[in-house]
């Protein structure tokens, strides 16, 4: 009798990147039989899924509808989108469809703080892993951040999950119960992905589904839940709040997080910089605080957590101007909020460009006009920049980073800031936003 291979192909991992490796690993621990399809023809996890799985079948190329519609289920990695006609049809056609936040919310028992968002995750979830530990708890940070979830399942269960979760991880999530979670805001990002802005901000909104408490950000209505009566919420704001909110206070000329409308500490003794980062602060101290973490350990934190790389990170200064590498500003919010959080009176030389992803520029008019001095754009989208801008910043159009560093420190006057943040993604370019980030480094390093 002839064996239709298909039907035994069982489940099928979608994606072969660190998502993917990571679904083998664990299909692999459950003695699961697995294939492994990936669009492209030399994916990234291809050598190491080799070396470790020889014998599992790899699909590469264009996607085969009948692999799909044959899965007994389909682990798929975020980059894939669900509109993928294969996908569509496997949906239509109730194949199973799971993603790996969805499996790992149902493998542990310990608490999740689950934190998504259009910018601020890696910040806020950095900080709240940090004042888990300061607070001695056995606390891990993981997911969208870079480390992929199913992977802490062959540790020792934490005491406590700290998730950064993007809007393509929440597609496939559908029963995430986590004890704290919070949309830390929405602006237009990965608008090539999704068909509108309501479709982003619900993916984004699945975060909430059956959370014990919710936090929200008073200064984004798009982040506020509809939830019902049961669930928790606590909100905070760069304004002062109400009882039992986190904001802040003025006294005496001077700003202070606050709870409950009490000073908890000097703004100015927060070690990150920028106007953003006290509300990601805030954001940190009412995430921690609903998951009951120590009040003074959150505070301490605060002082001294100097931030990630790639994030408003100061570089140099050279001949009294300074540098800032924001590379992981990938979308128009993101330079907005650098613009403003950095930004005095028109002395930032802006460096923008790379893949736009459907963004639209003209929202960085306000923060320009008041604080902009010169625009640099390059990269794949730098016309459509350009075009956006030109009438209210003067605005040049260059080659490369190195070009665009140049050209910035010639221009650019004792006081000025040199700011890279582009507003787009790397990949036209580089490898990531890190390498960009790291070559606009070397290129401030040239100048002197
Ligand atoms: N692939 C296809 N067909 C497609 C699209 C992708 O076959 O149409 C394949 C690619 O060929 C590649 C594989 O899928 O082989 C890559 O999978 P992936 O894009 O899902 O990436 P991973 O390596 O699994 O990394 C993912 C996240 N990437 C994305 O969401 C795009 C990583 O977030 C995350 O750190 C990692 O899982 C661990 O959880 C990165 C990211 O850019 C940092 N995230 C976006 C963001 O922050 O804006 C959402
Ligand atoms: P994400 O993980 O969501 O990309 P990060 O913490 O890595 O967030 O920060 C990415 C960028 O977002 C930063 O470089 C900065 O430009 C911007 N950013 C940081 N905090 C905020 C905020 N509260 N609101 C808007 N943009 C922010």
């Amino acid at each position: 009798m002839q064996v239709n291979t298909t039907q035994q192909q069982g489940k099928v991992i979608v994606g072969l990147g660190q998502t993917g490796l990571s679904y083998a690993r664990y299909l692999r621990s459950q003695n699961e039989m697995f294939t492994v399809v990936d669009s492209r023809k030399n994916p990234p996890g291809l050598q190491e899924l080799n070396e470790n799985f020889p014998e599992v079948e790899v699909e590469l190329g264009d996607f085969n509808v009948n692999t799909f519609l044959n899965a007994t289920e389909l682990l798929v990695s975020p980059g894939v989108d669900l509109r993928e006609p294969v996908l569509v049809k496997a949906i239509e056609q109730d194949v199973p469809i799971t993603g790996d936040i969805n499996i790992f919310a149902q493998k542990i028992n310990s608490p999740i703080i689950a934190i998504t968002g259009s910018n601020a995750k890696s910040t806020v979830v950095s900080l709240l892993g940090e004042m888990a530990l300061q607070a001695g708890i056995d606390a891990v940070v993981a997911g969208n951040i870079g480390k992929p979830v199913l992977d802490l399942l062959n540790e020792d269960e934490h005491k406590l999950y700290v998730l950064e979760i993007s809007s393509f991880q929440l597609e496939t999530t559908s029963a995430l119960g986590a004890e704290v979670a919070c949309v830390l805001n929405v602006s237009a990002d990965h608008m090539d992905r999704y068909d509108s802005i309501q479709d982003y901000h619900s993916a984004k909104h699945r975060i909430f589904q059956a959370c014990k408490k919710a936090v929200i950000n008073r200064d984004d209505p798009l982040s506020n839940a509809l939830l019902p009566d049961s669930v928790k919420r606590l909100q905070y704001g760069l304004g002062e709040g109400d009882i039992n909110e986190f904001g802040l206070v003025e006294e005496q000329g001077e700003t202070y997080l606050a709870f409950n409308q009490q000073v908890l500490m000097p703004a100015a003794d927060v070690k990150i910089a920028g106007r953003h980062n006290l509300s990601n602060a805030l954001a940190a101290l009412a995430i921690g605080h609903a998951s009951g973490l120590n009040m003074q350990s959150m505070l301490q934190t605060l002082r001294q957590f100097s931030g990630l790389p790639h994030r408003c990170q100061w570089v140099a200064e050279i001949a009294g101007v300074n540098y800032y590498n924001d590379s992981k500003g990938t979308n128009v919010g993101a330079c907005n909020a650098a613009l403003l959080g950095l930004g005095k009176v028109n002395n930032v030389i802006l460096i923008a460009g790379g893949q736009g992803k459907g963004g639209d520029f003209s929202m960085l008019e306000a923060a320009l006009k008041a604080h902009g001095k010169l625009l640099i754009v390059l990269g794949e989208d730098a016309d459509q920049i350009e075009l956006a801008l030109d009438k209210i910043i003067k605005t040049y159009k260059v080659g490369s980073l190195q070009e665009a560093v140049m050209l910035a420190s010639e221009q650019a006057k004792t006081g000025d800031t040199v700011l890279l943040s582009p507003a787009c993604a790397s990949f036209d370019m580089f490898e990531n936003y890190k390498e960009r980030g790291e070559e606009f480094i070397q290129a401030v390093g040239a100048l002197h």
